[in-house]
């Protein structure tokens, strides 16, 4: 078994690890409550999954593992949703156009992002899941966004984010202006971000938070 990185099992990540919705629950309810940072829980609660994921491809946890982890992750956000809504609302800062792309229905992470992104004063319209390239830039031709953010977590969805940039691109006339894409998912990498023609990439949604703010700002400039 892949040992929880803190050695504690009573932690956040070992509990999430390991599955224990109520530990894991009660620990994400009595941090909110002392004041801790949602962003260092949801980053507890996102390493816990990857060793969730760890345990599924090894053959100890079965696609049943997957859920309950999808589930644990849920109901936290439902916990912290509150605590992140009170951070101070700034100005309109821009929109953003948000989805999972096709083959993909992952959406935990993209969840957190639209929360976090609404939290800083942007719109967001959020397509949902597995969504062709195709739609997505309809969707950007009716909604003139300022940026638009793929999110992706299965290898394959590298296909995905291609496709949809290269129609992005190929609509970029029709738009009067280049949209800037940002790719995002527990896999992507510098590497993806090239490969797709995407042009920023993370794996961390404050950090996304705070690529977009800067794109977006460049792009008003
Ligand atoms: C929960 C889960 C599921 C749930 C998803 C529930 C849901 N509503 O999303 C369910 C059970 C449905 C599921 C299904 C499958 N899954 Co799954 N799943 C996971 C698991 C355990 C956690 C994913 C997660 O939510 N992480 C937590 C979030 C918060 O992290 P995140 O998504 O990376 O998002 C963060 C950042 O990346 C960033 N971010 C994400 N998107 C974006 C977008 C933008 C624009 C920005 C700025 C930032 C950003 O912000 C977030 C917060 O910081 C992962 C393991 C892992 N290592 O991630 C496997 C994993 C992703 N799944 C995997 C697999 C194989 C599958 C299935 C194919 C299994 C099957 N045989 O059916 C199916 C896929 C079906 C499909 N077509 O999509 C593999 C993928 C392997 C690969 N390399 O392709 C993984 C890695 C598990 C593994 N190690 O094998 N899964």
């Amino acid at each position: 078994m892949t040992p929880v990185p803190d050695d504690d099992p009573a932690s956040l990540v070992g509990r999430i690890a390991a599955l224990d919705e109520q530990g894991a629950l009660d620990t994400v309810r009595a941090r909110a409550e002392a004041g801790d940072d949602p962003l260092a829980i949801i980053e507890d609660c996102q390493l816990g999954m990857r060793y969730v994921g760890e345990h599924y491809q090894s053959g100890r946890y079965f696609i049943s593992g997957l859920i309950m982890a999808g589930e644990i992750f849920r109901e936290t956000m439902e916990i912290l949703e509150p605590c992140l809504a009170e951070a101070p609302r700034r100005s309109e800062e821009g929109t953003v156009l948000l989805c999972t792309v096709q083959g993909d229905i992952h959406d935990i992470g993209k969840s957190i992002v639209d929360i976090l992104l609404r939290s800083y004063g942007f719109t967001v319209h959020d397509l949902g899941v597995d969504i062709p390239a195709a739609e997505v830039a309809r969707q950007a031709l009716a909604l003139a966004p300022d940026i638009v953010g793929l999110s992706g977590l299965l290898s394959a969805a590298a296909e995905g984010m291609k496709a949809t940039v290269a129609e992005l691109r190929r609509v970029a006339p029709d738009l009067g202006r280049p949209v800037p894409v940002i790719i995002g998912g527990g896999q992507i990498n510098e590497q993806a971000r090239e490969w797709t023609g995407a042009d920023l990439w993370t794996n961390d949604a404050a950090r996304g938070v705070r690529l977009i703010r800067e794109a977006v700002a460049a792009g008003r400039r």
